[in-house]
């Protein structure tokens, strides 16, 4: 394949000893210093700096990507598909307000700004695009595919989700009448049975198999080969499943839940099933909804395989709220004691969250997500101790997908006084998640094209340039419930997953942490 139209010309180069730009690759020497801490004798601390020196090494050559979906015919497949397509076609349309452009707004990547440093000669802040740190793909360069157990071409799935404007959808209207996803694979015992009647466009077979395997394989290969694509990235925006229940000798292993396959074991989830697709054809996969796809088993494959995934959940609205309000309050020494968090929406994921075993998977990923704010405040709480946390989703059909958030926040302050927030947040569901699915496939691809070394100071070295872990807990912005390596901390907070992305990339380059210290303008 070749370079995408939209491939970026690098915007800046760093000017350092450290960094080295070649035609295919820029290659830094990046020095990540961290303090380790010692417990001492008489319960005190003993902190260390240290230092471990990576090279890493990014390849500058953009892949043309393919984004395959599954449940592309979801009000987010096909709300994503058009905002693609009116991004790429530049298209204006009339609303009551008066015209509106295709933008990416709410796409970290195509929306957020990013301190590059300050101006040589003014002291001021440059900001540059996020998109412009490394080489990413550009969005409107994405060729879209995917499956759904739904037959309806992307035109009428469009008009079925309710989202968009009239006057948008007639203009990419003919585009996506020619889009029709591919049938999937469908166990009806893992979603709603209120989501039988559009299951019209599927698999044959029940319960797992390695056709079903092999198929989707084969549906990524004939993707990538009728699109000329260098790489394709999948993604579950399908349906919120039921956990599938851990079974020792069933899914706790890579080999097991291969055999299981072969056997047929009613507890393997289309989700996996996909996931395991995925894994043995190396293309990187990330689920957007909160079930436990990646039950133990999956895990160890991604490993074995050296190929990415990444999950779990869409974190959109009053989820992202919530972790960055948390984050807040009790790194402001605010007590917080209660999170109540109603929602009502009317789409299509309502329905099948009124189901009371896809409720739980959402109750669950929504549910843990101040776990780690808590824990770190030993001042605020007590081992164990942790604020009320309540969840709840109602379908109410009538609002569609304008999902309306209700959440109050009860915290203690000073002597005994309190504090209430109130929210109502009125999220337009399918637009706020359709920014995320993009954010969730680029950073993905970059991470297919960057590689490390280490040398260390205590000696710990690698030899060979390297992969990041095959779980790519990178995205955790965008997700409700991020998945990290096992055994290792889930992040939560908001401002610590945005700086982790940052931070990472421009150390890919070669350049500090932003670290907001701007002694510059305190020391003169
Ligand atoms: P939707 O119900 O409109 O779309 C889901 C699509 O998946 C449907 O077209 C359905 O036919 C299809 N589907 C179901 N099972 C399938 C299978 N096995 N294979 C292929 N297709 C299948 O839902 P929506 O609003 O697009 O959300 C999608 C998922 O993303 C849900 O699980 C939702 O919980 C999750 N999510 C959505 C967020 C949002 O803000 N819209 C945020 C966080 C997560
Ligand atoms: C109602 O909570 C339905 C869900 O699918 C959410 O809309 C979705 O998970 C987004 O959640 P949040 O908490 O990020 O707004």
């Amino acid at each position: 394949g070749s370079a995408t139209p939209t491939a970026n010309k690098d915007l800046f180069k760093v000017n350092s000893p450290n960094v080295v730009y070649t035609d295919n690759e820029i290659r830094s020497k990046y020095t990540y210093r961290t303090t380790l801490v010692s417990e001492t004798a008489d319960g005190k601390f003993e902190a260390t700096p240290k230092e471990t020196v990576y090279d890493f090494k990014v390849d500058r050559k953009i892949p043309k990507t393919g984004m395959m979906l599954v449940g592309w015919g979801g009000n987010n497949g096909t709300t994503v598909t058009a905002g693609i397509i009116a991004n790429r076609r530049g298209l204006v349309w009339e609303t009551r307000e008066g015209p509106r452009a295709a933008n990416y707004y709410g796409s970290v990547i195509m929306g957020s700004t990013v301190k590059l440093g300050t101006n040589a000669k003014t002291s001021k802040d440059v900001n540059i695009p996020f998109h412009d740190i490394l080489p990413m793909v550009h969005p409107n360069d994405l060729v879209i595919g995917g499956w759904d157990i739904s037959g309806m071409n992307l035109a009428q799935a469009m008009d079925r989700a309710a989202v968009l404007e009239p006057t948008l959808k007639d203009q990419v209207k003919k585009e996506m009448a020619s889009m029709v996803p591919l049938p999937s694979i469908y166990y009806p015992d893992f979603i709603a049975a209120n989501q039988e009647d559009r299951a019209d466009n599927i698999l044959e077979g029940s319960k797992a198999c390695m056709e079903h395997v092999e198929q989707i394989r084969k549906d990524i290969r004939n993707f990538k080969e009728a699109n000329n694509l260098d790489k394709v990235i999948v993604q579950w925006t399908a349906n919120t499943e039921r956990f599938a229940e851990l079974i020792p000798g069933i899914n706790d292993t890579a080999e097991n839940l291969l055999k299981a396959i072969e056997n047929g074991h009613e507890e393997v989830a289309p989700s996996t099933l996909f996931a395991v697709a995925c894994i043995l054809e190396g293309v990187p996969f990330i689920n957007g909804s909160p079930q436990n796809t990646f039950v133990p088993g999956a895990i160890e494959l991604a490993e074995k395989h050296n190929a990415f995934i990444g999950g779990d959940d869409f974190k959109s609205g009053q989820t992202k709220m919530k972790s960055a309000l948390v984050d807040f309050l009790i790194s402001a020494g605010i007590k917080l004691t209660s999170i109540a968090s109603y929602n009502h929406l009317g789409n299509n994921d309502g329905k099948n969250l009124s189901s009371q075993k896809q409720f739980r998977s959402k109750e669950i990923s929504k549910s843990n997500v101040v776990d780690d704010m808590v824990k770190a405040n030993s001042i605020l709480y007590k081992k164990g101790e942790h604020p009320d946390h309540t969840v709840v989703i109602k379908y109410m059909p009538a609002v569609g997908d304008n999902k309306r958030a209700l959440d109050e926040y009860y915290a203690e302050i000073f002597m005994g006084g309190h504090q209430t927030i109130s929210i109502f947040n009125v999220c337009e569901d399918s637009l706020l998640a359709s920014p995320l699915i993009i954010d969730l496939v680029v950073v993905a691809e970059m991470m297919t094209r960057i590689q490390w070394k280490a040398h260390s100071s205590d000696g710990a070295t690698t030899k060979d340039f390297k992969n990041f872990h095959s779980v790519l807990s990178i995205l955790s912005f965008m997700l409700k419930a991020p998945l990290t390596p096992p055994g290792t901390p889930v992040i939560n907070a908001l401002a610590k997953q945005r700086s982790a992305l940052i931070n990472i990339f421009k150390a890919c380059v070669g350049l500090e942490p932003e670290n907001d210290m701007t002694l510059e303008h305190k020391l003169f």
